[in-house]
């Protein structure tokens, strides 16, 4: 089973801030889809709940050093 949440990430100032945070995404294990927009700050991943937790998912954001809250 996938599912799907929309997050709000702060601390991306350029278009490379997006490849490095869809690019972490990406590698993590549960996560099978992530897109990141600089214009609106939001980002959405498609993620196996069974595999990673949405506070998995926010922490190897911090990690990386940006911010990140999910909307729900
Ligand atoms: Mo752009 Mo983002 O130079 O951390 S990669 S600001």
């Amino acid at each position: 089973k996938t599912l799907s949440a929309q997050f709000r990430i702060g601390g991306m100032t350029c278009a490379n801030c997006v490849n490095s945070v869809e690019g972490i995404l990406k590698k993590l294990p549960g996560v099978k889809g992530a897109v990141v927009a600089l214009a609106t700050s939001l980002g959405e991943v498609e993620y196996v709940p069974s595999l990673i937790s949405k506070d998995e998912i926010v922490q190897a954001i911090e990690d990386a050093g940006f911010e990140a809250a999910f909307l729900q």
